[in-house]
Parts: C-alpha cells; structure tokens; sequence
C-alpha cells in the first residue's frame, strides 16, 4: 500500500505544479511568439531551386513583417532564406546607432561585428547551409533593432526591422 501511495502523492504535486507554472511565465496564450520571414526567395521571374538552391541575386532582402510585438518571455522565431545573419541590439537601439565599419572582412563579403549593446548575434552563416530558423526568447520589455549582418544588406537594401516586447518582464 505505502508503495502505491508514495508515488500518487508525488504525481499529484506535479500535476499542481504544472497548473501553476503557465500563469508564472509567458508560455500560453496570443503573442507569446511571432514569425519573421528574413530574406524571401523571388518567384517572379519564376525560380527553380531545384538546380541552383542559393542564387543570390533572386532574394529579396527584407524582414518581413518589419515590426512583431509580443510578449516578455516570448520568442521570436527567424526564417532565414538565403545568405542573411540576424544581429539583435538592446531596447532603443536605432539603425544610425550600428558602426558598419566595424567588421568580420570579407570574403565573400563583410559581416557587421559591432559589439556595443548586441545582444544576440546569429550563427555564422558562412559555411552553411542557407535556409534554417534561429528562435531567440525575448525575457524582458523594450524595442529591440534587429539588423542583417551582411553589410550590404543593412547598408544599401536597408535590412532591418524591430521587436516590440511588451511586459511585465518575465524575470
Ligand atoms: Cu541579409
């Protein structure tokens, strides 16, 4: 009998204890995450991948939406397509604040390495394949800037966009 007990005891806690944990952390419910398209391939002129999986000149660069809101604790989540590099700055970080001069030299082109206030940079996309997801929580509340690391990207095409997190902070 003690030996059923015991455990019954022990399951019911949890259960408890998974009842409480969601209302403590930002894990249910609208916005606790979004989706950023960045870098889309082109269909028009139509694309075949099939042959020639990566040809740069038919992506756009674009975050797409430019600015998703969600909450503290959330997370958002990055497709990548193509040759791209999310860099994410701390709240209030604004383009004109990002030294582009700052870099990791080409070839085959130079990535922005500008360490003041980065708070989140990708996983070097040099030798890798092109197309993958990076998910990034977000734990308290702020605008955050969120560029392209490939400095032409950012520079010429204007490759950026914004997280807006709304609290309370989930600390
Ligand atoms: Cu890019």
């Amino acid at each position: 009998m003690m030996s059923l007990t015991v455990p019954y005891i022990v399951i019911v806690i949890l259960v408890l204890s998974a009842l409480v944990v969601p209302s403590a952390v930002a894990t249910d419910g609208p916005k606790v995450q979004a989706t950023v398209s960045f870098g889309q391939w082109q269909t028009d002129p139509p694309l075949d991948r099939f042959t020639n999986p990566n040809d740069r000149t038919r992506n756009n660069h674009q975050l797409l939406p430019q600015v998703v809101q969600i909450k503290a604790g959330g997370a958002v989540n990055f497709i990548i397509s193509g040759f791209h590099e999310p860099v994410i700055y701390g709240d209030g970080t604004q383009p004109g604040d990002i030294n582009t001069n700052l870099v990791v030299p080409p070839p085959p082109v130079a990535l922005i390495d500008d360490p003041a206030n980065r708070m989140f940079r990708g996983i070097d996309p040099r030798p890798l394949s092109q197309d993958r997801v990076e998910s990034v929580i977000f734990r308290k509340s702020g605008t955050y800037l969120v560029i392209c690391g490939v400095q032409p990207h950012f520079v010429n095409d204007g490759m950026f966009g914004f997280v807006k997190v709304t609290g309370p902070d989930a600390d």
